[in-house]
Parts: C-alpha cells; sequence; structure tokens
C-alpha cells in the first residue's frame, strides 16, 4: 500500500522538475543579464526648449559612471541639469519627468561636487556658451548605470543654485529617457 501511493507522488514530483528545468534550459540563452555598460539619453525639447537638442552619454569606467553630454541651441549661461525620477518626456512642460531622482531618499537637494548627500540624481549645471553649445563631463562613484536607466534627464531654464528643495532652477527645457546603450 505504501509504495502505490508513494509512486503517483513521486513522478509527479518529477515531472514538476522535469518542466522547471525546461523552463529553467528556455529562459537561459535568452536571458543574458549582464549588467549594461553604456547608457544613452536623446533631449526632447518642451515647448519651452526652442532648438536645444543633444545626447547625454553614460558610460561604466574604473572610477565610476562618466556622464558626457554634448548640447546645442542652449541659451548661453548655466543651467540645472539633473536625474528626474521618471523617464516620461510626455508632457509640454516636462512635468511628466516629476521631481529629482531620489533611491537613497536623501531627501536633500546638494552640488555633487561639495557632497554625497543629495539626491542622486543632482548633476549641478550644464553651462552654454554664447553659440548655444554646452558640454559636460564628470565621474561619479555613485551613480551606477543599472540604478538610473528608464529614469529621465531634465536640462533646466535656470541656474541651479543648490538652494533647496531643489536648487531654483525654474522651468524644464528638455526631458530625455535613459536607456540601455548599443555597446561599444
Ligand atoms: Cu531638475
Ligand atoms: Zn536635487
Amino acid at each position: 500500500m505504501r509504495t502505490r501511493k508513494l509512486l503517483p507522488a513521486a513522478s509527479a514530483a518529477g515531472a514538476v522538475v522535469a518542466l522547471a528545468t525546461i523552463v529553467a534550459s528556455a529562459q537561459g540563452p535568452a536571458m543574458k543579464m549582464d549588467a549594461p555598460t553604456k547608457a544613452v539619453a536623446v533631449l526632447i525639447p518642451t515647448k519651452s526648449g526652442g532648438p536645444i537638442a543633444g545626447t547625454i552619454l553614460f558610460t561604466k569606467t574604473e572610477k565610476g559612471t562618466r556622464v558626457q553630454a554634448d548640447l546645442t541651441g542652449v541659451p548661453a549661461g548655466k543651467h540645472g541639469f539633473h536625474i528626474h525620477e521618471f523617464g516620461d518626456a510626455s508632457s509640454p512642460d516636462g512635468k511628466a519627468a516629476g521631481n529629482h531622482f531620489d533611491p537613497k531618499m536623501a531627501k536633500k537637494h546638494g552640488d555633487p561636487s561639495k557632497s554625497d548627500v543629495r539626491h542622486l540624481g543632482d548633476l549641478g549645471n550644464i553651462t552654454a556658451d554664447d553659440s548655444g553649445k554646452a558640454t559636460y563631463d564628470s565621474t561619479y562613484e555613485d551613480l551606477p548605470i543599472d540604478v538610473i536607466l528608464g529614469h529621465g534627464v531634465v536640462v533646466h531654464e535656470k541656474a541651479d543654485d543648490y538652494g533647496q528643495p531643489v536648487g531654483n532652477a525654474g522651468g524644464r527645457l528638455a526631458v530625455a529617457v535613459i536607456g540601455i546603450g548599443k555597446g561599444m
């Protein structure tokens, strides 16, 4: 009696194991989950952004994530430059990108050159010359690419003066969505 009762149970368990093995091997080759080493964000102007255009590149280096931006059509001067919580460029005023990206719950706006206690997305300012060109090149130890993927980048109307709560940088000229880059 015991053997009879055990047999169907054992074979059912065997079937489950076999099924799990099939599922695992089916997912194996298709799910290569290496952490991305490159991300890219292409600016989309808001209704007040005029001709602003450009790309922000995030590259994994030995020293951290290198953030490089190369923009055109930017009004001369400093502009707040931040990673925001949503990769959502759907609203004409850029507000769908939400607040500053703050995954560590620092709840404090800051100057990335001076403090690690800041919204992780606080990248400071990007400065445009009289021809409208603006470049940015900084490397961050605390900005892993897999953490920022899918979030947004905002270029603001005014300079970030590092005041609370969000740096007084005013409206939004452009929003970009951080996506996985095509590799090197
Ligand atoms: Cu911002
Ligand atoms: Zn901030």
